[in-house]
Protein backbone atom coordinates (compact mmCIF):
# COMPACT_ATOMS: atom_id res chain seq x y z
CA UNK A 1 0.00 0.00 0.00
CA UNK A 2 2.71 2.20 0.60
CA UNK A 3 3.77 2.32 -3.20
CA UNK A 4 0.04 3.15 -4.32
CA UNK A 5 -0.69 5.62 -7.03
CA UNK A 6 -1.75 9.00 -5.88
CA UNK A 7 -3.66 11.76 -8.06
CA UNK A 8 -4.91 14.00 -6.61
CA UNK A 9 -3.52 13.59 -2.37
CA UNK A 10 -0.19 13.57 -0.80
CA UNK A 11 1.76 10.71 0.30
CA UNK A 12 1.36 10.06 3.74
CA UNK A 13 2.45 7.13 6.19
CA UNK A 14 0.18 4.02 6.26
CA UNK A 15 -0.17 1.86 9.01
CA UNK A 16 -0.77 -1.58 7.40
CA UNK A 17 -1.91 -3.45 10.18
CA UNK A 18 -4.39 -0.84 10.84
CA UNK A 19 -5.16 -0.45 7.48
CA UNK A 20 -5.93 -4.47 7.64
CA UNK A 21 -7.72 -4.54 10.73
CA UNK A 22 -9.71 -1.35 9.40
CA UNK A 23 -10.51 -4.00 6.14
CA UNK A 24 -12.29 -6.81 8.47
CA UNK A 25 -14.11 -4.35 10.29
CA UNK A 26 -15.59 -3.32 7.07
CA UNK A 27 -16.07 -6.89 5.67
CA UNK A 28 -18.23 -7.06 9.18
CA UNK A 29 -19.84 -3.83 8.56
CA UNK A 30 -20.80 -5.13 4.78
CA UNK A 31 -22.04 -8.61 6.61
CA UNK A 32 -24.05 -6.67 9.12
CA UNK A 33 -25.90 -4.14 6.37
CA UNK A 34 -26.82 -8.00 4.99
CA UNK A 35 -23.97 -8.90 2.21
CA UNK A 36 -22.56 -12.16 1.48
CA UNK A 37 -19.03 -11.19 1.27
CA UNK A 38 -16.67 -12.92 -0.57
CA UNK A 39 -12.78 -12.44 0.59
CA UNK A 40 -9.75 -12.32 -2.19
CA UNK A 41 -6.68 -12.57 -1.03
CA UNK A 42 -4.15 -10.43 -0.37
CA UNK A 43 -1.96 -9.45 -3.38
CA UNK A 44 1.64 -7.93 -1.65
CA UNK A 45 2.91 -6.95 -5.14
CA UNK A 46 -0.24 -5.57 -6.24
CA UNK A 47 -0.14 -1.80 -3.90
CA UNK A 48 -3.48 -0.77 -5.40
CA UNK A 49 -5.10 -3.95 -5.44
CA UNK A 50 -7.88 -3.34 -2.28
CA UNK A 51 -9.60 -1.49 -4.38
CA UNK A 52 -11.35 -4.41 -6.65
CA UNK A 53 -14.19 -1.90 -7.58
CA UNK A 54 -11.77 -0.06 -10.34
CA UNK A 55 -11.36 -3.85 -11.77
CA UNK A 56 -15.44 -4.89 -12.55
CA UNK A 57 -18.25 -3.32 -13.73
CA UNK A 58 -21.00 -6.27 -13.02
CA UNK A 59 -24.73 -6.11 -13.65
CA UNK A 60 -27.31 -8.76 -13.44
CA UNK A 61 -26.86 -10.44 -16.80
CA UNK A 62 -22.75 -9.98 -16.70
CA UNK A 63 -19.44 -8.44 -15.18
CA UNK A 64 -17.44 -6.48 -17.63
CA UNK A 65 -13.86 -6.73 -17.01
CA UNK A 66 -12.16 -3.35 -16.82
CA UNK A 67 -8.71 -2.02 -18.23
CA UNK A 68 -7.10 0.23 -15.48
CA UNK A 69 -5.46 2.81 -16.76
CA UNK A 70 -2.45 2.13 -15.24
CA UNK A 71 0.15 -0.79 -15.80
CA UNK A 72 0.43 -2.45 -12.33
CA UNK A 73 -3.72 -1.98 -11.73
CA UNK A 74 -4.21 -4.10 -14.94
CA UNK A 75 -2.26 -6.58 -13.12
CA UNK A 76 -5.52 -7.29 -10.60
CA UNK A 77 -8.21 -7.62 -12.75
CA UNK A 78 -7.40 -11.55 -14.01
CA UNK A 79 -7.91 -12.30 -10.15
CA UNK A 80 -11.19 -10.83 -10.09
CA UNK A 81 -11.89 -11.95 -12.81
CA UNK A 82 -11.56 -15.42 -11.89
CA UNK A 83 -13.61 -14.91 -7.97
CA UNK A 84 -16.63 -13.54 -10.62
CA UNK A 85 -16.80 -16.31 -12.95
CA UNK A 86 -18.88 -18.73 -10.88
CA UNK A 87 -21.94 -15.64 -11.10
CA UNK A 88 -21.70 -14.08 -14.18
CA UNK A 89 -20.65 -14.30 -17.63
CA UNK A 90 -17.93 -11.88 -18.61
CA UNK A 91 -17.34 -9.51 -20.70
CA UNK A 92 -14.21 -7.27 -21.83
CA UNK A 93 -12.34 -3.77 -23.10
CA UNK A 94 -10.10 -3.67 -25.92
CA UNK A 95 -7.51 -1.81 -28.07
CA UNK A 96 -7.49 1.60 -26.85
CA UNK A 97 -10.14 1.72 -24.16
CA UNK A 98 -9.80 2.45 -20.52
CA UNK A 99 -12.00 2.20 -17.62
CA UNK A 100 -12.37 1.54 -13.94
CA UNK A 101 -15.02 0.75 -11.86
CA UNK A 102 -14.77 4.24 -9.56
CA UNK A 103 -16.26 6.50 -12.26
CA UNK A 104 -18.98 3.82 -12.83
CA UNK A 105 -22.29 4.82 -10.63
CA UNK A 106 -25.37 2.75 -11.61
CA UNK A 107 -28.90 3.98 -10.65
CA UNK A 108 -31.29 0.99 -11.71
CA UNK A 109 -30.84 0.53 -14.90
CA UNK A 110 -29.09 3.34 -15.93
CA UNK A 111 -24.86 3.55 -15.63
CA UNK A 112 -23.60 6.82 -15.43
CA UNK A 113 -19.42 7.01 -16.93
CA UNK A 114 -17.28 9.42 -15.54
CA UNK A 115 -14.81 10.97 -18.51
CA UNK A 116 -11.11 11.29 -16.39
CA UNK A 117 -7.47 10.41 -16.15
CA UNK A 118 -8.77 6.83 -15.73
CA UNK A 119 -11.76 6.57 -18.54
CA UNK A 120 -11.82 7.86 -21.51
CA UNK A 121 -14.51 7.50 -24.62
CA UNK A 122 -13.95 4.26 -26.14
CA UNK A 123 -13.44 2.76 -22.70
CA UNK A 124 -17.61 4.28 -22.30
CA UNK A 125 -18.33 3.11 -25.89
CA UNK A 126 -16.85 -0.18 -25.23
CA UNK A 127 -19.43 -0.41 -21.92
CA UNK A 128 -22.53 0.64 -24.00
CA UNK A 129 -21.97 -1.43 -26.54
CA UNK A 130 -21.88 -4.34 -24.09
CA UNK A 131 -24.68 -3.25 -21.59
CA UNK A 132 -26.97 -1.44 -23.80
CA UNK A 133 -27.81 -4.69 -25.76
CA UNK A 134 -29.22 -6.22 -21.90
CA UNK A 135 -30.87 -2.69 -21.63
CA UNK A 136 -29.43 -1.03 -19.57
CA UNK A 137 -28.19 3.07 -20.29
CA UNK A 138 -24.65 3.90 -20.50
CA UNK A 139 -24.44 8.12 -20.41
CA UNK A 140 -20.90 9.87 -20.04
CA UNK A 141 -20.92 12.17 -17.65
CA UNK A 142 -17.78 15.17 -16.71
CA UNK A 143 -16.41 16.10 -13.73
CA UNK A 144 -13.16 17.76 -12.39
CA UNK A 145 -10.85 18.00 -9.34
CA UNK A 146 -11.13 13.83 -8.06
CA UNK A 147 -10.04 11.08 -9.12
CA UNK A 148 -12.45 8.88 -9.91
CA UNK A 149 -16.78 9.83 -10.59
CA UNK A 150 -17.74 8.37 -7.31
CA UNK A 151 -15.27 10.28 -5.19
CA UNK A 152 -17.50 13.42 -7.28
CA UNK A 153 -20.97 11.78 -6.05
CA UNK A 154 -22.58 7.86 -5.34
CA UNK A 155 -26.03 7.46 -5.23
CA UNK A 156 -27.39 6.87 -1.89
CA UNK A 157 -31.20 5.48 -2.43
CA UNK A 158 -34.24 7.09 -2.26
CA UNK A 159 -33.85 9.15 -5.33
CA UNK A 160 -30.78 10.56 -3.55
CA UNK A 161 -27.47 11.82 -5.06
CA UNK A 162 -24.94 12.49 -2.38
CA UNK A 163 -22.89 15.22 -4.33
CA UNK A 164 -19.61 17.77 -3.93
CA UNK A 165 -21.20 19.81 -6.58
CA UNK A 166 -17.68 21.91 -6.53
CA UNK A 167 -16.50 18.56 -8.66
CA UNK A 168 -19.72 18.06 -10.50
CA UNK A 169 -22.46 19.53 -12.01
CA UNK A 170 -25.34 17.44 -10.78
CA UNK A 171 -27.81 19.15 -13.11
CA UNK A 172 -26.47 15.87 -15.59
CA UNK A 173 -28.65 13.58 -13.44
CA UNK A 174 -31.76 15.12 -14.07
CA UNK A 175 -34.52 14.01 -11.99
CA UNK A 176 -32.22 13.20 -8.84
CA UNK A 177 -32.62 14.90 -5.33
CA UNK A 178 -29.05 16.27 -4.29
CA UNK A 179 -27.64 16.30 -0.80
CA UNK A 180 -24.10 17.79 -1.32
CA UNK A 181 -21.54 16.80 1.56
CA UNK A 182 -20.68 18.92 4.10
CA UNK A 183 -18.52 21.96 2.82
CA UNK A 184 -15.42 20.88 5.36
CA UNK A 185 -16.03 17.40 3.72
CA UNK A 186 -15.08 17.47 0.54
CA UNK A 187 -14.13 13.99 -0.06
CA UNK A 188 -17.35 12.96 1.67
CA UNK A 189 -19.69 12.12 -1.28
CA UNK A 190 -17.88 8.54 -1.39
CA UNK A 191 -20.68 6.54 0.02
CA UNK A 192 -21.67 2.89 0.02
CA UNK A 193 -25.32 2.22 -0.26
CA UNK A 194 -26.91 -0.84 0.53
CA UNK A 195 -30.35 -2.37 1.47
CA UNK A 196 -31.72 1.26 2.66
CA UNK A 197 -28.61 1.77 4.36
CA UNK A 198 -25.03 3.66 3.76
CA UNK A 199 -22.02 3.45 4.95
CA UNK A 200 -19.85 6.49 4.95
CA UNK A 201 -16.66 7.53 6.84
CA UNK A 202 -16.63 8.25 10.46
CA UNK A 203 -14.22 11.46 9.69
CA UNK A 204 -17.65 12.79 7.35
CA UNK A 205 -19.74 13.62 10.56
CA UNK A 206 -21.25 16.80 9.15
CA UNK A 207 -22.18 14.86 5.83
CA UNK A 208 -23.53 11.86 8.25
CA UNK A 209 -26.35 14.12 10.11
CA UNK A 210 -27.13 15.85 6.37
CA UNK A 211 -28.19 12.34 5.25
CA UNK A 212 -29.94 11.72 8.51
CA UNK A 213 -31.77 15.06 8.20
CA UNK A 214 -33.12 13.00 4.87
CA UNK A 215 -33.90 9.65 6.89
CA UNK A 216 -31.23 7.78 5.49
CA UNK A 217 -29.69 5.76 7.72
CA UNK A 218 -25.84 6.01 8.06
CA UNK A 219 -23.07 3.48 9.42
CA UNK A 220 -19.71 5.53 10.03
CA UNK A 221 -16.69 3.07 9.32
CA UNK A 222 -12.66 4.13 10.60
CA UNK A 223 -11.15 3.75 6.94
CA UNK A 224 -8.76 6.27 7.21
CA UNK A 225 -5.62 4.12 5.76
CA UNK A 226 -7.49 3.60 2.79
CA UNK A 227 -8.39 7.20 2.40
CA UNK A 228 -4.48 7.96 2.06
CA UNK A 229 -4.51 5.65 -0.52
CA UNK A 230 -7.08 7.60 -2.48
CA UNK A 231 -9.60 5.13 -1.67
CA UNK A 232 -13.05 5.04 0.05
CA UNK A 233 -15.59 2.85 0.89
CA UNK A 234 -16.91 2.04 -2.27
CA UNK A 235 -13.89 1.44 -3.66
CA UNK A 236 -12.93 -1.65 -1.10
CA UNK A 237 -15.86 -4.04 -2.84
CA UNK A 238 -17.89 -4.87 -5.94
CA UNK A 239 -21.77 -5.17 -5.45
CA UNK A 240 -23.89 -7.91 -7.03
CA UNK A 241 -26.84 -10.08 -6.62
CA UNK A 242 -26.74 -13.68 -6.63
CA UNK A 243 -29.80 -15.42 -6.52
C1 LIG B 1 -5.53 4.58 -7.47
O1 LIG B 1 -5.04 5.68 -7.64
O2 LIG B 1 -5.82 3.85 -8.41
C2 LIG B 1 -5.73 4.08 -6.05
N1 LIG B 1 -4.69 4.59 -5.21
C3 LIG B 1 -7.07 4.50 -5.50
C4 LIG B 1 -8.23 3.86 -6.21
C5 LIG B 1 -9.53 4.16 -5.54
N2 LIG B 1 -10.60 3.49 -6.21
C6 LIG B 1 -11.81 3.96 -6.32
O3 LIG B 1 -12.09 5.10 -5.94
N3 LIG B 1 -12.71 3.22 -6.93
Amino acid sequence: MAECALSFIDRAPIDVDLARRQHTAYVEALQRMGAAVIVLPAEPDLPDSVFVEDTAVVVNDLAVMTAPLLESRRKEVPTVAAALAPYRKQGGLSGEATLEGGDVMMVGRTLYVGLSARTNRQGVAQLAGLLEPLGYRVEAVRFRDCLHLKSACCYVGRNTLLANSAWIDTAQFGELDVVEVAPEEPTAANALWIDEQVLLPASFPRTAQRLRDRGIMVRPIDVSEVQKAEGGVTCCSILFETE
